[in-house]
């Protein structure tokens, strides 16, 4: 076990340094600074200490020359980095007591932290605690992500309506962790033609492009927990070269030359919204190449300063692709190695595929990147060359695998046919790969059954599991201090880098002592979030009563509206069952719809007016709230996954891939009330069947009830409590005066054909619900299950996922500084 180590830290040199940013840097005095120049001034003075680490990491010969992971996401949601890089320079007791020498009070000073919001949600996080576990276990690892000036949208609610306003992240006075690197700036064309050029008796193709833009890159630290080990996250930023081309401009291609006025300031404007959901938009793709060409630049940069040889470059890098959004990495990789460094096709095809590995985060149709040809065609002329080759030659694989099978080839191509030829990200992904995985076992298991059998069947050790975790010191340790106060007095304070020791406190979840203590954290964590509550959104909350969290993106497949049909029959109870007889609750929404997702926001509308009416309905008595926080964010879930007590995972079974707020509030004690879908098969498989509450059809119920016709109606017409819920959508109730203003969820779910079946979970789902509630009023039993979800879930640590990325896929070692 490594030694816990600690930054050499001098109190007053440190607050001489704060000081001396204020003025150097940010222009005031301590007289006149507001408490945000205070914080940024105090991250310029921390910054100083992970800025000398990660040069110093990036040219250690031990680095350079060991294999390292690149990580390309077009996505990292990293949250605020302040509080979390203190914790893990082990300087944050130094630096509360510093600042409170200078008068502030270090908490204060943390929220003055905008988040960077660079990523919509499962995908992006995962990618920033991957990068956290990649740091704290030494193995080496450059993250390559997008430098958005915007990030997600910030949200609000005008009259329960989602509004959308732009985020832009850095504020006017930049961010203090990033460090822009002008010297290894690259340059990305896009447009023009390909030449044919004979070089030594041989024909040649090259691209020639008819606009180039810059790629200016920016770094922020990644810092090792308790070690001097700091990895770059290195984001593109795009900038115009000149206004445009001025060949293609003087070849009379003028209008190719207008693109790049109009394109290349907005390549890395702003993070597209959507979630799950592909657009087909120009812009999307050129950030995509933009992405991925800057990255694999840098790192045959790397390689090559290095001193290696680019034919043993699957010996140094390997370049995991975040979903099939930097897919493009693949032809561009081949198109430097045949076209710019000489090597023939097959030579290049090898190293190439030995380099990539490609990670599925989806099953839903509508998320499968598939591009117009004529547009990579106009965009990439020379990658639709290469993507040509590389179907034509794994076409030959397939017809060698079953001779005459037309069908097979037409359903394996990289290339789509029909009116519009599309090109099929992940099927290039899966050819180009040496290893493919999904994220958790269910969904790996779908990926080779439904998604790719075909694929199985000719690769058969290509497609794996990795099961998806979470790290521990932005999850627990920082969120929740109160609760890592009790664990590490009871079991240690190793467990931060070592999760599957948390195990040991399952021998105190029948100690009546500890689990007072256990439930007393959980209570000062909801005083906290009542007091948010009350302070953002003037809700009165009762502590004593569930908090009940769904808290993820909208999307229909995660069914928020099937939570809202529960809380209307909880509503219609309260009202006509004069003994019905409830565990008070508190439901919590948090989730942001994409901007163009009608239903989505039609759905956050309807929330948002039912918690209008129950909230003030003096005939319920305080039994139930329903708070939907607006804004939702990786520093809000900090707040609100130490308070939850019910986890909700209510999705339509093999639907979501895995899902990791499920895993934050097991960990944090909540119980999950959930599907058997994603990563809640693994944790029932972990905490037991007594300390989950699953309901709900499985997968293999889904595709009986489809396979038999699925009609909502029945259920509707037959389930009273349904019904009278359900009807409460239809008059004015929650929208006096108006009345038919919540029909779009009501419809959708009937007319609609409630396609993420919704009704036939309802009776389910209501039990389940029904059975927690029970289980609360007995405050013993329920801290003992909480107590164990907390002391179960160690599996479920990013540094687990990694150390299984490293073993069965990438095949590194770590490098200890
Ligand atoms: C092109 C549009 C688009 C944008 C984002 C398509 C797909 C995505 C992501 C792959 C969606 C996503 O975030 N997926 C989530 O990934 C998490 C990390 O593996 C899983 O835990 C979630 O279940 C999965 O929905």
């Amino acid at each position: 076990m490594k030694p816990a180590q600690q930054k050499k830290f001098d109190k007053k040199q440190f607050q001489a340094n704060v000081k001396k940013h204020l003025t150097a840097t940010y222009a005031t005095t301590e007289e006149n600074a507001s408490t945000r120049q205070w914080y940024l001034a105090m991250g310029q003075a921390l910054a100083e200490f992970t800025t000398l680490d990660l040069l110093q990491t990036e040219t250690d010969k031990k680095i350079t020359d060991a294999k390292s992971v690149n990580y390309l996401s077009l996505e990292f949601l990293i949250g605020r980095l302040t509080g979390n890089n203190l914790i893990s320079m082990g300087l944050y007791e130094n630096v509360t007591d510093a600042m409170a020498e200078l008068g502030f009070n270090l908490t204060d000073l943390l929220e003055e932290e905008r988040d960077p919001s660079l990523g919509n949600g499962g995908l992006g996080r995962l990618a920033a605690c991957f990068m956290d576990s990649c740091a704290a276990q030494e193995f080496p690892t450059v993250g390559y992500g997008l430098h958005y000036e915007y990030g997600l949208f910030k949200q609000s609610f005008k009259e329960g309506a989602q509004q959308e306003a732009p985020d832009a992240w850095r504020g006017i006075e930049g961010y203090p962790w990033e460090l822009v690197r002008p010297e290894i700036a690259q340059e990305i064309g896009f447009y023009g033609h390909v030449e044919v050029v004979m070089e030594n008796g041989e024909e040649k193709r090259r691209w020639v492009p008819g606009m180039t833009v810059k790629a200016m890159p920016w770094d922020l630290p990644i810092v090792g927990y308790e070690s001097n080990t700091v990895y770059p996250l290195r984001l593109w930023e795009c900038q115009a070269i000149a206004p445009f081309s001025l060949e293609s401009f003087n070849n009379g291609d003028y209008f190719e030359a207008q693109h790049s006025l109009i394109d290349a300031g907005n390549i890395t404007k702003v993070l597209y919204p959507n979630d799950n959901h592909e657009k087909g938009k120009t812009l999307r793709l050129m950030q995509q190449y933009f992405h991925s060409a800057a990255s694999i630049r840098d790192i045959l940069r790397r390689h090559e300063a290095a001193g290696h040889a680019l034919v043993d470059l699957p010996k140094y890098e390997t370049v995991q692709l975040n979903d099939t959004h930097p897919t493009i990495a693949i032809p561009e990789l081949m198109r430097i190695l045949v076209d710019e460094k000489g090597f023939g096709w097959d030579k290049a095809w090898s190293i190439s595929t030995k380099t990539f590995a490609y990670t599925n985060h989806t099953l839903l149709p509508e998320a499968l990147e598939t591009w117009s040809e004529s547009l990579i065609q106009r965009l990439l002329p020379r990658h639709m060359e290469i993507i040509y080759r590389i179907n034509h030659e794994f076409l030959m694989e397939v017809r060698a695998k079953w001779p005459g099978d037309v069908e097979k080839q037409r359903k394996l191509s990289i290339i789509q046919e029909g009116f519009h030829r599309m090109v099929r990200m992940a099927n290039l992904c899966v050819v180009g790969s040496y290893a493919v995985n999904g994220v958790a076992a269910l969904h790996s298991s779908l990926v080779k059954k439904d998604l790719f059998p075909e694929f199985d069947e000719l690769y058969p050790t290509r497609l794996h599991n990795v099961t998806n975790g979470v790290t521990p010191r932005r999850w627990l340790k920082f969120c929740n201090p109160g609760l890592s106060a009790l664990i590490t007095e009871k079991i240690g304070d190793q467990w931060p880098a070592h999760l599957e020791q948390l195990s040991d406190i399952s021998g105190f979840a029948d100690d009546k002592a500890f689990q007072k203590q256990y439930m007393a954290v959980k209570k000062e964590n909801k005083q906290r979030l009542a007091t948010w509550v009350k302070e953002n959104m003037d809700i009165e909350l009762d502590t004593n009563a569930i908090f009940d969290v769904q808290i993820k993106r909208l999307h229909e497949y995660k069914r928020q509206h099937l939570n809202m049909l529960h809380i209307l029959s909880l509503y219609h109870r309260l009202l006509n069952e004069p003994d019905f007889d409830m565990a008070p609750r508190v439901v919590f929404f948090a989730a942001k719809a994409a901007p163009g997702y009608h239903l989505a926001k039609e759905i956050i509308y309807a929330i948002n007016k039912i918690a209008e009416k129950i909230n003030n309905d003096a005939r319920i008595g305080n039994k139930l709230k329903v708070v939907f926080m607006p804004d939702y964010r990786v520093s809000l879930a900090e707040i609100i996954i130490p308070a939850s007590d019910v986890s909700e995972q209510i999705s339509t079974a093999g639907k979501e891939a895995s899902g990791t707020g499920n895993m934050k509030m097991a960990l944090n004690g909540a119980l999950t009330i959930g599907t058997m879908d994603g990563a809640n098969v693994e944790i029932r498989e972990e905490v037991g069947d007594e300390n989950i509450y699953i309901f709900g059809l499985d997968v293999d119920g889904v595709n009986d009830i489809r396979a038999r016709g699925y009609n909502p109606f029945d259920y509707y017409n037959s389930d009273h409590l349904l019904k009278a819920s359900m009807d409460l959508l239809l008059g004015e109730e929650f929208t006096p005066g108006e009345p038919g203003k919540l029909r779009a969820t009501f419809d959708s779910l009937l007319d609609g054909g409630d396609p993420y079946l919704c009704l036939a979970d309802f009776a389910s789902y209501v039990k389940a619900h029904e059975e927690m509630g029970e289980q609360y009023k007995d405050q013993s039993g329920w801290a003992k299950k909480a107590i164990l979800n907390t002391a179960l879930v160690g599996k479920f640590s990013s540094d687990r996922s990694i150390r299984d990325y490293v073993n069965n896929i990438w095949k590194l070692e770590p490098v200890h500084r």
